[in-house]
């Protein structure tokens, strides 16, 4: 029965290889955690459910890009993960908050460069050219994230609403990357920094100054909303990694930073995770399918305040953070 839950052995396109939540027994596993999380084989459809995952040993994939469990390896291990930092970290079993998983359909389409949650499920595309398969762990929480969105603040996908809404996922994913610690994934502050596709080994976007990807927007302006939700996403993205290590410039994990403000002003950083709940009740608590960047402000200085108490260095930070990104007070 599939609740016979297993630790199978994954060996993942980016994650390498890894212990995998799985179900089944001997001559017949599938790839299906305690949760109800498990994905499936499109087989290049572009709908449908897919055909689920399975298995004779509980050994998947050998690591591949051209191996069809692989991709699937990164995906489920993604929902998983996504779904225990949720958990543990942010108090939320999962997406709908009520305990259940959801499925990962991986080989949608053919050479489709992309990945989305449709307000039911995640689906990845193979990638086409030097472009790698979209499974990566950040992308498998933003798209995870979008159905998080959909059920708390049900964020627009429009206006500064799109830009939060984007921002949300970005933020997400990459604290799954964080708290995942995956050795063959170290984390950073890049979006999609593992699946090149820019062609150029070049991550899709940069937290610590947006603009680095020539499309971002650093800075809140008047005329941010009408950006596409993806460069919109910018100056929250900008928040976050500002609150989280402050401005300046910093090499973590090998990774150079160099953070400035829109203000002239110097943040001093207070961790992601503390950030990452500050966010987390924002998004849950204060805001609306409407609410643009002066509402994210106030929000999170009201979150902080729940969280941490008035006066205290985390409300300065991200209130600091935000006059940093030119956020309407
Ligand atoms: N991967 C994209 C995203 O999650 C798909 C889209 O543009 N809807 O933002
Ligand atoms: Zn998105
Ligand atoms: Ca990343």
């Amino acid at each position: 029965s599939w609740d016979d839950i297993k630790e199978g052995t994954g060996n993942g396109i980016f994650v390498g290889t890894v212990s995998l939540a799985t179900s089944g027994s001997s001559g017949s596993y599938t790839m299906r955690d305690t949760h109800g999380n498990y994905a499936t084989d499109l087989n290049q459809a572009t709908s449908g459910t897919g055909t689920t995952f399975t298995d004779a040993d509980d050994v998947w994939g050998n690591g591949s890009q051209s191996s069809r469990q692989s991709a699937a390896v990164d995906a489920h291990y993604g929902a998983g993960k996504t779904y225990d930092y949720y958990n543990t970290q942010l108090g939320r079993a999962g997406i709908w908050n009520n305990g259940t998983g959801a499925r990962s359909r991986v080989h949608y389409g053919q050479n489709y460069v992309n990945a989305f949650w449709d307000g039911t499920q995640m689906t990845y595309g193979d990638g086409a050219g030097n472009a790698a398969p979209l499974v990566e762990l950040d992308v498998a929480g933003h798209e995870m994230s979008h159905g998080v969105t959909e059920n708390t603040a049900g964020l627009a996908y429009s206006g500064d609403a799109g830009g939060l809404n984007e921002s949300t996922s970005d933020i997400f994913g990459t604290a799954v990357e964080w708290y995942t610690n995956n050795p063959s994934d170290v984390p950073d502050y890049l979006i999609g920094e593992e699946i090149n596709l820019n062609g150029n080994g070049t991550p899709l976007r940069y937290m610590d100054k947006p603009s680095k990807d020539g499309s971002s927007k650093d800075c809140w302006s008047s005329s941010l909303g009408g950006l596409d939700p993806h460069y919109s996403s910018g100056p929250l993205n900008h928040w976050y990694y500002l609150a989280s290590e402050g401005s300046g410039a910093k090499t973590i994990n090998g990774v150079s930073y160099n953070s400035p403000t829109c203000n002239a002003s110097t943040v001093t950083g207070i961790g992601h995770l503390k950030v990452e709940k500050i966010w987390y009740r924002t998004l849950s608590t204060y805001l609306t399918s409407s609410s643009n960047y002066a509402a994210a402000r106030t929000g999170v200085i009201k979150a902080a305040k729940d969280l941490y108490g008035a006066g205290s260095a985390e409300c300065t930070a991200v209130d600091k953070a935000m006059a940093a990104i030119s956020a309407p007070a």
